[in-house]
């Protein structure tokens, strides 16, 4: 009897293997996460290091606390937006950024608001920001919008240049200072002000929790999805545990995708669990994984 290869039940890391999966593959989806941006010097949410171990998510990124201390969490996004400014796309952006150029059909979907993408000249008609940009600034009240604003400090009283700046305390660090509603870490005057309803507190242009996404962003993605079968999602650089941008994952298994995981650690992931023998696990930083496998 012929032995049976013993091929292993677990995914895949074989390089050439996945570089002839992706000659094959007509229509594919990355789903990116923060991770993708760690080797631009960007802090991730929950991995090692993450800021949000520091700051409680829920305590900054949700309407409830922009109106609990708006300027609080304005000096949150304004010291990404500075850090962000302050950051180049990596390598990881650029293999993107070929693949796009070289394939119609594939489309990256970003969590990231960090604005890397676009600057690494990804096609933006195969790019989708699902949770908004740090350079898109909105207003609290009604539906103006500012795109592409790049000013840092995006006002006078939001300069920041340190996680350590006394307005974000160590006592804000542990979430203790949002929770002490009595004095605001900026008097609610000295914040910019919506331009049309004059009323209105000017506010990042991303997606907090609660939130719904934006909607043709949404529209977009889906009639993509049920244009036809999908040869492969790339989840990169992603704890894949948000909802709904963690659910394109199991969308695009039932459209008979492999799932190809780039993230420095193997496990605790939204995603690990799809992955069958048909799948690939590449272990690592995405900023050197990418070049290598989509080259
Ligand atoms: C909505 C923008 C409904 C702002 C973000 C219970 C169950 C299921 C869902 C929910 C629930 N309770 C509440 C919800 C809904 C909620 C949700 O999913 N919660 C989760 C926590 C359970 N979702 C929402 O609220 C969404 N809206 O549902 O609205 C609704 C309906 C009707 C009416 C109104 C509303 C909105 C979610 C969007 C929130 N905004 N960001 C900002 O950026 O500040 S989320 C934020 O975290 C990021 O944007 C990102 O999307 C998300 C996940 O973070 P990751 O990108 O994955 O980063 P993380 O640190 O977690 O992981 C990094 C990974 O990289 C790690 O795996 C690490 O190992 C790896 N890594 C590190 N270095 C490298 C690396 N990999 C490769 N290379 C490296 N070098
Ligand atoms: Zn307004």
């Amino acid at each position: 009897a012929s032995s049976t290869s013993s091929k292993p039940c677990g995914p895949s890391s074989d390089i050439e293997e996945f570089g002839r999966l992706l000659i094959s593959s007509k229509r594919i989806l990355a789903l990116c996460g923060a991770g993708l941006s760690a080797a631009s010097g960007l802090d991730t949410f929950r991995g090692a290091g993450g800021m949000w171990k520091n700051y409680d998510a829920m305590e900054l990124a949700t309407p409830e606390a922009f109106s609990r201390d708006p300027g609080l969490v304005w000096l949150f996004y304004s010291y990404r937006r500075h850090k962000a400014l302050r950051a180049s796309p990596n390598p990881g952006h650029y293999a993107l950024t070929e693949l796009s150029k070289i394939m119609p059909g594939f489309i990256t979907l970003t969590q990231n608001v960090d604005g890397l993408h676009q600057r690494a000249n990804h096609p933006r008609e195969q790019l989708k920001l699902l949770h908004g940009s740090l350079f898109d600034i909105k207003c609290f009240s009604c539906n103006y919008l500012q795109q592409n604003n790049y000013d840092d400090p995006f006002h006078p009283s939001l300069s920041i240049d340190s996680p350590t700046d006394d307005r974000l305390a160590p006592s804000v660090l542990s979430g203790a200072a949002v929770l002490d509603h009595s004095t605001p870490t900026i008097p609610p005057s000295d914040l910019p002000h919506c331009p049309t309803c004059t009323t209105g507190l000017l506010r990042p242009g991303v997606v907090w929790f609660n939130e719904m996404l934006p909607q043709n962003t949404l529209n977009e993605v889906d009639s993509f999805i049920d244009d036809g079968p999908i040869d492969l999602i790339m989840v990169i650089g992603t704890t894949a545990k948000v909802y709904p941008a963690a659910g394109y994952v199991s969308q695009a298994r039932g459209r008979g995708a492999k799932v190809a995981l780039i993230n420095t650690e193997a496990d605790d992931l939204g995603a690990i669990g799809y992955l069958g023998k048909d799948d690939f696990l590449f272990q690592g930083d995405s900023a050197k994984i990418l070049p290598e496998i989509l080259k």
